[in-house]
C-alpha cells in the first residue's frame, strides 16, 4: 500500500512521509515519477529549474538540437497512445520541440501535480535506524521517503573553468548549459565563445549568422560531422508508427537503442576502394551513421579508425579556404572516443570574415579583462558577450555534487573518492534503498536516453514491488556484487578504444582533479539483459532486509 501522500510524522517538524522521492524532472525523473505512480506507490519529483525537461530545459542555446537518431525514436517508447498523437517534425529536433514534447507529456500524464519545481533537494541522508531517507529541499520541505530515486542528468553539472579575472568581466556571460529564458540578441555584438565540443559547435555557425564579429578559443579540434536534419517523411514515420512494438523491440536489441541493427561487415571485409566508396556516401547522408552504421570495427580497430579519420580530415580540408585557419582545425584524436559532435555549417563558419579562431594550444587564456580575453602572446580580444561552452563535470558530477550520505553518515564524495563504484550502474553498497537513472557504469550517455529511462526506471519499480511482496523493505548491493560490476564495465571498454586515459568527458579528463575512470557500460541492450537476469536470480548481488 502507498503511504499516504503528504502524511506528517510529527505536527512539530512536519515532516512528510512518501514511498519515493524522485530527484530531476527530465527525460529520466518524470518517467520514474510516472511508473512508480502507476505502479501505486506515493512519489513526489523535485527538480530546481523552472519547469519540466531537465537537460532540455536548460540548454536553449543558439542551435542546440539532438544528436542522437532522432525523429521518432529520440523519445518515450512506453504509451503506444503518445507515439501516435506526437508529430516529430525533424530528424534531428531542436531543444524547443523537445522541451514542447516533454511538457505535452508532463500534461498528459498529469505529472506536474507531484513535480516540485524551482526546489532543490538540499540534502538526503539515510536514517539507519528508520531504514528511511530523510530528505530536506530548498524550499525548507523535510521528507522521509523509504526509497531515494536520482534522475539527476549526465550532463547537469556545469563546468566553469577557473580563469583569471573572470570576476571584472562587463559584458554579458554565460554558460550554455544555464542558458537564459529570453533571446540573447548578438546581432551587432563582438560575441566569444570559449569550448568547442557539441555544445559550442552547434552554437557557432547560429552566432556567426548574427553577431558583428565571433572569436571562437579553442583547445582541442573536434572532429565533426555534417547532422544532415531533414523534415522526416510521413511514409516513414507512419510505417513506424504501424509496427511500434515491432520499433521498439529493434531499438531494444541494437547498440544505440535506435533501430538500426549493429553493422555486419568488418572494414577488411571490403576494399579500400569500396570503404571510400562507403564512407562518402555515409558522410553525404550524415548524422552517427559514418561511425556507428559503417564498420563493426571503427571503434575497436586501430587501423579502420585512423582510416576513417583520415577521410573526416580530407573533408574538413575540402571546406575550409584558409590554410592557416584549418591546420589549427584539424583534430588529432582517434575518432569516435570522444562524444561524437554532428553540425550544421560548422567548418565553413571560418571562412566567414566575421569569425576569429583563437587556438588556445598555441597561445592560451592568460585572463579574462573588463573588456574581453587576453591571451599569453598579448592578443587583446575585445568581447561584448562571453559565453562558456565549457561542458560538465559529466556522469558523476550531480550525484557527488547532491553528495548524499548512506549508512553510518558515509558521503557519497567519500565513498568515490578513488572509484566511481557501482552495482549495475544503478546501486550503491551502504546507500540502500537509493537507485540512480543513467548512473555511472550503466549505458547512460551512449544509449537512446529516454529508452534507458524507461527500462531502468521500470526495473526499480519492479524491484520495489518484489521487496514488497517478499516481506522485505530494504535492498542494498554487495561489495563483491561492486567489484565484479566493475570489472565487467572495464573488460567490455577493454575490448574497444575506450579507456580511462582517452581526453574525453566520459573518462573525466576535462575536469581539474577528478580522477580518471571510463564510466560508461558499453554493449547498451546487453545491459538490459543483465537487469532481466539480476531479477530473475531474485535480485542476485543484492542483500534485502525486513522493515524492523
Ligand atoms: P564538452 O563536449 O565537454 O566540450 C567542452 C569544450 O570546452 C571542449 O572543447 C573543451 O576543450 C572546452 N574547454 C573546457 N574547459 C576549458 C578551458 N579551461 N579552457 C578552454 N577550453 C575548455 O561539452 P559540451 O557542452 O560541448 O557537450 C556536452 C554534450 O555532449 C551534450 O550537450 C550532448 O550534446 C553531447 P577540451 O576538448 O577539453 O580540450
Amino acid at each position: 500500500m502507498p503511504e499516504e501522500q503528504g502524511q506528517q510524522s510529527t505536527a512539530a517538524d512536519a515532516t512528510q512521509t512518501l514511498d519515493a522521492v524522485v530527484i530531476g524532472a527530465g527525460f529520466g525523473g518524470m518517467y520514474a515519477l510516472h511508473s512508480l505512480r502507476e505502479s501505486g506507490l506515493s512519489v513526489r519529483a523535485y527538480d530546481a529549474a523552472g519547469g519540466v525537461g531537465g537537460t532540455w530545459w536548460w540548454n536553449r542555446y543558439p542551435g542546440a538540437r539532438v544528436d542522437f537518431p532522432g525523429g521518432p525514436f529520440y523519445c518515450y517508447t512506453f504509451s503506444e497512445e503518445l507515439v501516435q498523437e506526437w508529430d516529430w517534425s525533424e530528424t534531428q529536433p531542436d531543444q524547443a520541440s523537445v522541451l514542447a514534447y516533454l511538457n505535452y507529456v508532463a500534461d498528459k500524464f498529469d505529472l506536474r501535480r507531484d513535480i516540485h519545481l524551482e526546489t532543490r533537494v538540499t540534502s538526503a541522508h539515510y536514517d539507519q535506524a528508520a531504514q528511511r531517507w530523510a530528505i530536506e529541499t530548498s524550499a525548507g520541505e523535510k521528507i522521509n521517503a523509504q526509497f531515494l530515486i536520482c534522475a539527476l542528468g549526465t550532463l547537469s553539472q556545469t563546468n566553469m573553468p577557473d580563469i583569471a579575472g573572470f570576476e571584472s568581466f562587463a559584458g554579458e556571460c554565460y554558460h550554455t548549459g544555464h542558458w537564459p529564458q529570453e533571446k540573447v540578441e548578438f546581432a551587432g555584438k563582438r560575441v566569444g565563445v570559449i569550448g568547442t565540443g557539441s555544445s559550442g559547435i552547434q552554437a557557432i555557425p547560429v552566432i556567426a549568422e548574427e553577431a558583428a564579429h565571433l572569436t571562437v578559443f579553442q583547445r582541442t579540434p573536434q572532429f565533426t560531422i555534417p547532422a544532415g536534419n531533414r523534415p522526416l517523411d510521413p511514409a516513414f514515420v507512419s510505417e513506424a508508427r504501424k509496427n511500434w512494438a515491432t520499433v521498439r523491440d529493434q531499438m531494444m536489441k541494437s547498440p544505440l537503442g535506435a533501430p538500426y541493427p549493429a553493422p555486419k561487415l568488418s572494414s577488411r571485409d571490403h576494399s579500400a576502394e569500396q570503404r571510400r566508396e562507403l564512407y562518402e556516401k555515409l558522410w553525404r547522408k550524415g548524422g552517427l551513421s559514418i561511425l556507428f552504421d559503417s564498420y563493426s570495427d571503427i571503434l575497436t580497430n586501430e587501423e579502420a579508425n585512423a582510416e576513417l579519420a583520415e577521410f573526416m580530415r580530407a573533408k574538413i580540408r575540402d571546406l575550409v579556404d584558409d590554410p592557416a585557419v584549418l591546420e589549427k582545425l584539424l583534430p588529432d584524436y582517434q575518432v569516435g572516443t570522444k562524444r561524437q559532435v554532428l553540425d550544421k555549417g560548422y567548418y565553413a563558419t571560418y571562412n566567414r570574415d566575421n569569425v576569429t579562431l583563437v587556438d588556445l594550444r598555441e597561445d592560451a587564456i592568460e585572463t579574462i579583462t573588463p573588456t574581453g580575453i587576453r591571451t599569453v602572446a598579448g592578443e587583446e580580444h575585445a568581447l561584448d558577450i562571453l559565453i562558456f561552452a565549457t561542458g560538465y563535470d559529466a556522469i558523476t558530477g550531480a550525484f557527488v555534487g547532491l553528495n548524499p550520505r548512506g549508512r553510518g553518515g558515509i558521503s557519497l564524495k567519500d565513498k568515490w573518492a578513488e572509484r566511481f563504484s557501482t552495482y549495475l550502474g544503478m546501486t550503491i553498497p551502504e546507500f540502500p534503498n537509493l537507485f540512480m537513472i543513467h548512473g555511472p557504469e550503466s549505458p547512460s550517455v551512449l544509449f537512446n536516453m529516454p529508452l534507458g529511462a524507461e527500462l531502468q526506471s521500470d526495473w526499480i519499480r519492479d524491484c520495489i514491488h518484489y521487496l514488497r511482496e517478499q516481506g522485505q523493505g530494504v535492498i542494498e548491493p554487495t561489495a563483491a556484487a561492486e567489484e565484479a560490476w566493475g570489472q565487467e564495465v572495464a573488460e567490455i571498454a577493454g575490448q574497444t578504444m575506450f579507456s580511462a586515459d582517452i581526453d574525453s568527458w566520459y573518462s573525466g579528463a576535462n575536469i581539474p582533479g577528478k580522477h580518471r575512470q571510463f564510466t560508461v557500460y558499453l554493449g547498451g541492450p546487453n545491459f538490459y539483459r543483465r537487469l532481466d537476469e539480476v531479477a530473475e536470480k531474485n535480485y542476485e548481488g543484492f542483500v534485502l532486509e525486513k522493515v524492523y
